[in-house]
């Protein structure tokens, strides 16, 4: 179905959408809506190849060489490629941090030093890549805070509060993009005949009633009381601390986040990964707050949501380090005060 907006009727390509949201800002000089494009023409590329995943098994498998002779990358690898060199010579970036890489990126001398820093998981949900799962892509954009040279850590460790643009790409039944400059959420989707992202789903807003609550159940027996009970709470089971008893939710948990919080966003719900005692190692949880919690959280509170680590709003956490795990509520408001609330009284 095209999209009619109420300025223009017919199709809305996302580069079309980008320049008119950035012609409210009489400042603004197009960098922000040619480093969303680029980060599109990514997605564009690894959608390409995800769809290509099973071919693996007859074209080459990772780590072997293909007919051509050229090794054959993994495809989170292949992702990662793909963003950073789309990115790294366009003058747009000060610098760049990735989820499949330990250190900063720097942008190399050769090129020149842009003002916006990007983040990003190049392919999240990677465990399901080879169960033909949905899985996808997550970036989030801050402007640099340094005020010259190339960029430093500094400017990638910066609070969810500061982000510019933030959004996903999905790969699924269709690739979709979504993402928010801070004037609500919208969402496109590939139109693969003509190669385009055109609005499909504009000003998404999470529904009030939720759906679904979503989480790995599995690891219940290493979660804390209020997190159990606060479980049992959405199933229907355990009242609230005024004594209500709410309608039980149904389960929904693909274990890809950006498959996972899709969903919620257009159904309503709670994606939530919790603390755990299953690895010493990683006593927050799993999940990273500067590649899959901050960004995922501005978009969910542009889409009238919200997020807390079981105390505190993601956007607010000030990040130490570039890796640093986070536990995460994220969905409805009235559900993310609620496990607030679980884990305030019960622990
Ligand atoms: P994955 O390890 O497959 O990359 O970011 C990590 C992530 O996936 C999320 O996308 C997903 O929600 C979560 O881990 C799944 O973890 P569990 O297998 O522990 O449930």
């Amino acid at each position: 179905m095209l999209t009619q907006t109420p300025e223009h009727t017919g199709i809305m390509t996302i580069e079309r959408h980008i320049l008119e949201e950035q012609s409210s800002f009489p400042e603004a000089t197009g960098v922000l809506t040619n480093l969303l494009y680029d980060i599109a023409l990514a997605g564009k590329v690894i959608a390409s190849q995800t769809t290509r995943g099973g071919l693996a098994e007859i074209l080459g498998k990772s780590g072997s060489t293909n007919i051509q002779g050229e090794e054959v990358m993994k495809l989170d690898e292949l992702a990662d490629r793909m963003v950073s060199r789309l990115n790294d010579h366009t003058g747009r970036l000060a610098v760049m941090a990735s989820e499949e890489q330990e250190d900063i990126i720097p942008i190399s001398p050769k090129y020149p030093i842009g003002k916006y820093v990007l983040l990003y998981d190049p392919l999240d949900g990677s465990s399901n890549i080879d169960y033909n799962v949905s899985i996808g892509t997550i970036f989030a954009i801050y402007r640099r805070k340094t005020a010259s040279g190339p960029g430093t850590m500094e400017d990638c460790l910066q609070i969810g509060r500061d982000l510019v643009v933030a959004g996903y790409l999905i790969y699924g039944a269709s690739t979709m993009l979504v993402y928010t400059s801070g004037m609500g959420v919208h969402g496109f989707t590939l139109d693969p005949s003509v190669g385009e992202f055109l609005l499909t789903h504009p000003d998404i807003r999470i529904p009030e009633k939720p759906k679904y609550y979503s989480v790995n159940q599995g690891y219940e027996r290493y979660w804390t009381d209020g997190v159990r009970r606060f479980t049992r709470y959405l199933q229907g089971d355990e009242p609230d601390l005024s004594g209500n008893i709410r309608k039980g939710l149904s389960l929904r948990y693909i274990g890809s986040m950006v498959a996972d919080f899709h969903r919620n966003l257009l159904s309503g719900g709670i994606f939530y990964y919790p603390a755990d005692t299953k690895d010493p190692r990683y006593p927050n949880g799993k999940l990273r707050l500067a590649y899959e919690g901050a960004p995922l959280s501005f978009v969910m509170e542009q889409a009238g949501g919200t997020s807390s680590n079981g105390s505190q709003n993601l956007l607010d956490m000030q990040p130490t380090h570039l890796h640093q795990r986070t536990q995460l509520f994220i969905g409805n408001c009235e559900l993310v005060e609620k496990a607030e609330e679980f884990i305030r009284h019960f622990g």
